[in-house]
């Protein structure tokens, strides 16, 4: 849809010139973007690094689109190779891959909504394999409880070292580093909405100092113990409606790459673009501040109801505000059920409006996407 990202001799050219457009601080097309000196992992691989540099470039004119679960299963299909109800509808998958290890902890074959981890690693490097971008999520059970992640009995402190259950957690995190495929760039976004009350890590289970403890004893442990150069870290709290509050809970720039949030709640009515486009703006302010990426890690419409949800909901929203419209990606959740989804499927009321929402020159899809793996030419 976009020729300026079809031809691959042109990409580090075009990235190139879309960044000293459009970044801030650019003024001439001479000048290049700024470095991305501050990643978490200094020792990242060099294609974590470009991960970040490209999406930072891109995030000044696009947002890549993403669906969770995407290559797993769809509505009324499960497994099918090379399938996914966007590519159904839009005629590219995603440029962003969701995945959730929920359940991992335990040693299990399969997360917590049945999608096996062998597979899902090999989903992983088809979809990387292709150019997209990989983001996993971990709803981890509570490890004090032995309740799923919606057991809000407090957890954080018994796993922090000196817990009753640090080795526990550290068993854990050795499962995740065995399974997490080492040569592919993943935006790792653990404890997420946790300024929400429904987690066991969330604002009324865990103090803000003992999230923090425990957002930094993971990185160090998977960046330090186990060694993981392939991690970019996304922090993503629920809907805040302040910079203090977004911060309240934050581990420090020395432990985060990519400020995000979810938001579920902003869209079901019209009037609600311009209370996300606030928030973008805010989250966007803060982390080009930082030199960190910016991403609406979570959203959608469970069943997806207005036709015009796409563009006159989502697009809207995002476009609407000159700072907060540069978002690296937009993710929404998966499609479980025709009582449960959040992209639509052939036949879907929305489904036109979803090719609307493709075709905008804004969004990128897969089929869009320049290769993101390659350091940005300077
Ligand atoms: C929720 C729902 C649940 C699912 C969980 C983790 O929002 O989709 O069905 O188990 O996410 O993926």
């Amino acid at each position: 849809m976009y020729v300026l990202y079809r031809h691959p001799a042109s990409v580090p050219v075009a990235l190139a010139i879309v960044a000293s457009l459009a970044l801030p601080g650019c003024g001439s097309m001479d000048e290049k973007p700024p470095a991305a000196e501050h990643l978490v992992d200094p020792n990242a691989t060099a294609e974590t690094r470009a991960l970040f540099e490209n999406l930072r470039a891109l995030a000044a004119d696009h947002v890549l689109f993403g669906h969770q679960d995407a290559l797993a299963y769809g509505i009324g299909w499960s497994g099918d190779p090379g399938r996914s109800d966007v590519k159904d509808v839009a005629g590219s998958h995603p440029a962003v891959y969701g995945w959730d290890v929920g359940d991992l902890e335990h040693g299990a074959s399969r997360n917590l909504d049945g999608v096996n981890f062998g597979l899902m690693r090999e989903w992983i490097r088809e979809g990387y394999g292709r150019g997209g971008v990989i983001t996993v999520s971990w709803h981890m059970d509570n490890p004090a409880s032995g309740g799923d992640a919606w057991d809000t009995t407090p957890g954080a402190s018994s796993i922090l070292p000196g817990g009753e259950h640090h080795g526990k957690y550290r068993t854990w995190l050795d499962r995740f580093a065995n399974w997490v495929p080492t040569e592919v760039p993943i935006i790792f976004r653990p404890f997420h909405e946790h300024t929400g009350n429904w987690f066991w890590w969330g604002r009324e289970s865990a103090t803000a100092e003992e999230y923090r403890h425990l957002w930094q004893f993971t990185v160090e442990y998977l960046r330090d113990v186990k060694g993981l150069r392939n991690l970019l870290y996304c922090y993503a709290p629920d809907i805040v409606d302040s910079p203090a509050q977004y911060l309240e809970r934050y581990p420090g720039d020395d432990y985060v790459d990519v400020l995000a949030y979810d938001d579920y709640w902003a869209l079901n009515s019209d009037a609600g673009a311009a209370v996300m486009a606030g928030r973008l703006r805010m989250l966007v302010t803060m982390a080009e501040e930082r030199g960190k990426l910016a991403a609406l890690a979570e959203t959608g419409l469970d069943g997806i109801g207005d036709e015009d949800w796409w563009t006159n909901r989502l697009l809207r929203a995002i476009k609407s505000d000159p700072v907060g419209r540069r978002i690296a990606w937009v993710l929404v959740w998966r499609n479980a059920r025709t009582d449960h989804h959040f992209a639509p499927y052939p036949g879907h009321r929305s489904a036109e409006d979803f090719v609307a929402f493709h075709d905008d020159p804004f969004t990128l899809f897969e089929d869009d996407l320049p290769d993101l793996y390659q350091p940005l030419s300077r």
